[in-house]
């Protein structure tokens, strides 16, 4: 039978440093190691909207993704938590929870263009995460991984 995956607390799956995306060998050690078939679901959205949160309640859990307490844009990079799938028996949920879209004090809409691009593209469910309408910026977002600059067409995964 193939071996679960439980993880106790969520790790940086992509850090974010100075603009620079980078992956974490630890985390890439996990993915590699994970012989179930995997479910793996993204958040996106706008900085300071829940993301975080929401995807604690996906994991069933009250902790695990830092949650923060300021306006001020909190998840850095992407962050990865492999849990039991809590409906489809020996599955394994992929948890992807991803720095904010739209931080002020950040102010670089290509690095979170390259955010939302590798969420939607390392995902099979993906969630937008709005605390109002979708808007025009949001799906100019979503045409860049799958029309790319090339006008590549590609039609995969959910969108949610
Ligand atoms: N009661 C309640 N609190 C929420 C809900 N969603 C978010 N919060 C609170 O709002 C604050 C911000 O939530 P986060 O989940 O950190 O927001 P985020 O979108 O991940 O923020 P960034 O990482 O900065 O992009 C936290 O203090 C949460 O506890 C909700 O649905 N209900
Ligand atoms: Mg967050």
């Amino acid at each position: 039978m193939a071996s679960k995956t439980h993880m106790l607390v969520p790790i940086c799956l992509i850090e974010n440093v100075k603009g620079q995306l980078m992956t974490n060998q630890e985390a890439l050690r996990i993915l590699s190691a994970i012989t179930q078939p995997v479910v793996v679901v993204a958040i996106v959205g706008l900085y300071r909207t829940g993301k975080s949160y929401l995807m604690n309640k996906l994991a069933g859990k009250q902790k695990g993704f830092s949650l923060g307490s300021t306006v001020q844009s909190h998840t850095k990079g992407i962050w990865m938590w492999c849990v039991p799938h809590p409906k489809m028996a020996d599955h394994t949920l992929v948890l992807l929870d991803t720095e904010g879209l739209g931080d002020v004090e950040k102010g670089d809409n290509q690095n979170d263009s390259w955010i939302f691009a590798l969420a939607v593209l390392l995902s099979s469910t993906f969630v937008y995460n709005s605390m109002g309408t979708i808007n025009q910026q949001a799906l100019d977002q979503l045409q860049y991984p799958f029309c790319g600059p090339e006008q590549h067409q590609s039609q995969r995964g959910d969108f949610y």
